[in-house]
């Protein structure tokens, strides 16, 4: 199979698996998990911040970042199709109380101007703005990255109003790789953020949370309570520190692959792409013109030993990583090139694939 679903599909390196069978581990509810330590304070220098913790996932993460700035009966802002809104069990809502308001923009970025309206005046029927939500590559929008200027912008007319702004940045390193620039400098403003070892950076668990002492402290609480304190938690530190160590300076790699993926797509007549959009590991095109539905189309090509997923509507979504090679990325598309040119030679035939029996591999995407 070739498995451009996710990044999340990764597998550990053989360097991660000697580190995770070697580390030094102790009980990191007692703070005393040496490599848990470690990977907390690599990561904390690594942003030029003051504390991190590890967690379990990314959506662990961003509810930790949430509540660090949040109270019950505050609203977020964040971008529309964040994951924060629609893939994460609408914990802000769950967990802290807050509402969401998604905001509309062209290719996921947020800016000063269009937050600006939306953002409540301090009157006793409103509830406050307290936090914006800044998710950086967009994964939905095909793995779109602001640019510096439009976050120091947004981080600074949030802070003189006493907003608070978190970064999503699951994929931050796949961003700073795009721009060729450190993650620290995208991030330099913002009150928290957040990235995911366990994407395209290979670890097999975990992300990182990192901001003020203040907001770590108070994000370990909530850590706790939800039931995601560690104990010798080290075994899996150990493949985050390999993580950091071996992977961001290979990540444009798995970016050249998505360029070629993208510009494969769109020498096909009936895919919508447009391969100068695609800048890190994620490509979304648009199969409204081909005689498929999306779970059609997944299954077809899941059938000839492509997996891709379903990115809402007729939008499908490829994602690279270094468990796919540029050959495997050839080959998927020629198998997307036999699929779509033998539906249009049997057109009028629907699918013979029978779509809706079987289980599609779209990661609760659509
Ligand atoms: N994204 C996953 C799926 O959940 C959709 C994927 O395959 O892309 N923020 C962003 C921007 C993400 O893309 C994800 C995961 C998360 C947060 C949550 O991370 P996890 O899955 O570790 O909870």
């Amino acid at each position: 199979m070739i498995d451009l679903r996710s990044d999340t599909v990764t597998r550990p390196t053989p360097a991660m698996r000697a580190a995770m069978a070697n580390a030094a581990v102790g009980d990191d509810a007692y703070g005393e998990d040496p490599t848990v330590n470690k990977l907390e304070t690599c990561a904390a220098e690594l942003f030029g911040k003051e504390a991190a913790v590890f967690v379990a996932s990314g959506t662990l993460a961003n509810i930790l970042g949430v509540k660090a700035h949040t109270q019950h009966g505050d609203e977020l802002l964040c971008a529309e199709r964040s994951h924060i809104a629609d893939y994460e069990l609408g914990m802000p809502a769950w967990y802290a109380g807050c509402s969401i308001r998604q905001v509309q923009t062209a290719d996921g970025i947020l800016s000063w101007e269009l937050l600006e309206r939306h953002i409540r005046p301090p009157r006793p029927i409103f509830p406050p703005t307290t936090l914006i939500s800044i998710e950086n590559p967009h994964n939905m929008c095909g793995g779109s990255v602001y640019p510096l200027q439009t976050i120091d912008r947004i981080c600074d007319e949030a802070h003189a109003r006493d907003i608070k702004v978190h970064m999503d940045g699951s994929r931050i390193f796949n961003a700073a790789a795009a721009m060729g620039i450190p993650p620290a400098r995208i991030a330099r403003k913002t009150d928290t953020v957040m990235f995911c070892l366990s994407k395209g950076l290979g670890a097999p668990v975990g992300s990182i949370l990192i901001g003020t002492s203040e907001s770590i402290e108070r994000a370990r609480m909530h850590r706790r309570r939800l039931g995601g304190a560690w104990r010798q938690g080290g075994v899996l530190a150990a493949a985050g520190l390999i993580a950091l160590r071996d992977m961001p300076q290979r990540l444009h790699q798995d970016h050249v692959k998505a360029k070629i993926l993208a510009q494969g797509l769109a020498r096909i007549p009936s895919l919508s792409v447009d391969p100068a959009k695609v800048v890190t590991n994620i490509l979304i095109f648009d199969i409204r013109d081909t005689a498929f539905t999306a779970p059609e189309f997944v299954a077809q090509l899941k059938a000839r030993g492509v997996l891709v997923s379903q990115a809402g509507g007729t939008r499908i979504r490829m994602v690279t990583h270094f468990d796919v090679s540029m050959d495997d990325c050839i080959e998927a598309l020629s198998i997307v090139e036999e699929v779509i040119s033998n539906s249009a030679a049997h057109s009028g035939e629907r699918s013979s694939i029978d779509s809706s029996a079987q289980p599609q591999p779209n990661c609760g995407l659509a």
